[in-house]
């Protein structure tokens, strides 16, 4: 345990299955600058911007989409239904000289929040690789 780093023990005994932050979003229960909405997704811009456009997209229904890693089959549908909002929001931001999808994932992947988002990053040059 000694030698187990902040980050991994935090994730670790993170309670995975419980409501994130981003329930309380899709509720309405705490504010956001909502982008886009339908049936199915919600963008909102990130509290904690990392470039002029930084915008998270989740799966309003988490449904077990707790990190991408955690998917199986039935989850096809709204991922392919995520990344096609992309694209969308990307437009309506005026992405029109290119922008970064990121997906963090667990631990390694600095993950912070349990309920599955897409993080659209845009409007500077960015670099590559990143941190
Ligand atoms: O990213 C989780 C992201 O979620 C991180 O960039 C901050 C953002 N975040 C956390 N709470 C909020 C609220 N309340 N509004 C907007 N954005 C928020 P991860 O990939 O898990 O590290």
């Amino acid at each position: 345990a000694d030698e187990e780093t902040a980050a991994k023990a935090a994730a670790r005994t993170t309670d995975k299955s419980s409501p994130t932050i981003f329930d309380k979003i899709v509720k309405k229960e705490i504010p956001a600058t909502i982008v886009y909405e339908d049936e199915k997704v919600l963008a909102f811009r990130d509290i904690n911007p990392q470039a002029p456009v930084h915008v998270v997209l989740i799966p309003k229904d988490r449904d077990g989409l707790t990190q991408l890693s955690k998917s199986d089959p039935r989850h096809k549908d709204i991922l392919g239904h995520l990344l096609y909002s992309v694209k969308v929001i990307a437009d309506q931001e005026g992405l029109t000289d290119g922008y970064r999808v990121v997906i963090n994932d667990g631990p390694n992947g600095c993950q912070s929040v349990y309920h599955l988002h897409l993080h659209i990053l845009g409007g500077r040059q960015l670099k590559w690789p990143p941190g």
